[in-house]
């Protein structure tokens, strides 16, 4: 399978992020991605498509504020890496910003996504990334893959979260419909909610969102991802929701995949994407799922037996002893 990555996706590296009430060593570290290459072989390096695709998803001003906030943390004389402290939860509306706390609190949603000095860039990259892989599934292969690094699925049109700034899943949908394609279906089994993908196709009817995560209830994002969440307008009924309880393993996982292609197949999309993170394993240090390496060779099987074109994208996963042999369990199911 063409696999691709672009090492100057290393660069972004915060130091810490608020976890629980403590300040903890960053999860989402250039360790990941090492990991993952050391257990899948060769990659490619990404074709540069430029800004134009992100600005399919982003606005400017929100590509605007990835690019300055570091810049500006440090004008501003603070030590580490940009991170906000106050969000605009009531009554939000357009303000011209300049302070960097209130615009790090503007276009963000959460204390666990700080900028650094190469989060732009990789950022960058790992979206290259996506659009690579996807454009190798355009050109004809039946599989690729992209080392998207730092994720996207938590990152919304205008805020980032959850170690996500640019919502590499929703660029590579724009891209993959301004090629032509008239429905496409992203299939979402981080063990987390992907809201930012949600957000952006809510009232979306050429894009199927379905999402197999940690019911919200207990994890986060906790504001996103519960069953009823449906989608609105052109876009009723093509976000479909399938929380799961904390201690899921593979035989209760695997029911409500197959509930989950089911739905694709009701679709009948052009394309399919996949949003895949290896935190829904047993040994993930913030997630509670009981999936085991093997499994997901299984779970890829049953994908791929959809036989639609597929890109799949990385998202999450922090066990980093056993992500490079989950991520190539996962491939090998392909
Ligand atoms: N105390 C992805 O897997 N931190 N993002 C949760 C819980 C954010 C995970 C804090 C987790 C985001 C792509
Ligand atoms: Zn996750």
């Amino acid at each position: 399978m063409r696999c691709f990555w672009d090492k100057r996706q290393l660069l972004h590296a915060p130091a810490q992020e608020l976890h629980n009430g403590s300040f903890v060593p960053y999860a989402e570290h250039p360790g990941r991605p090492r990991s993952i290459l050391a257990a899948i072989g060769p990659t490619e390096a990404p074709r540069d498509h430029g800004e134009a695709p992100l600005l399919r998803v982003h606005p400017a001003d929100y590509l605007d504020f990835l690019k300055r906030a570091f810049a500006d943390w440090q004008a501003a004389g603070r030590p580490g890496d940009a991170a906000g402290y106050v969000w605009p939860v009531v009554r939000r509306r357009p303000l011209r910003l300049e302070r960097i706390d209130a615009r790090l609190g503007r276009y963000s949603m959460d204390a666990s996504t700080p900028i650094a000095e190469g989060t732009w860039e990789t950022a960058y990259w790992s979206a290259q990334s996506a659009l690579s892989a996807l454009e190798a599934v355009l050109d004809g292969e039946r599989t690729a893959f992209a080392l998207c690094r730092p994720p996207g699925h938590h990152a919304g049109a205008d805020y980032a979260g959850g170690y996500c700034y640019l919502n590499t899943m929703a660029i590579a949908a724009e891209a993959a419909i301004a090629a032509g394609r008239r429905r496409v279906a992203i299939l979402d089994i981080d063990y987390h909610h992907g809201n930012g993908t949600q957000d952006i196709f809510w009232d979306r009817g050429d894009v199927l969102f379905v999402s197999i995560h940690a019911d919200p209830a207990t994890d986060y994002p906790f504001f996103w991802g519960h069953e009823d969440e449906r989608g609105e307008g052109d876009g009723e009924g093509t976000t479909v929701n399938l929380p799961l309880p904390r201690g899921t393993d593979m035989a209760a996982f695997g029911k409500a995949l197959d509930a989950a292609l089911g739905r694709i197949v009701g679709f009948a999309p052009d394309l399919l994407l996949c949003s895949y993170g290896a935190d829904t394993f047993a040994g993930d240090p913030i997630s509670f799922f009981r999936i085991e390496t093997a499994d997901y060779a299984e779970i890829g099987r049953r994908i791929a037996a959809l036989g639609l074109p597929t890109a799949i994208l990385m998202e999450g996963g922090y066990a980093v002893d056993a992500l490079g042999a989950n991520v190539a369990s996962f491939l090998s199911g392909f």
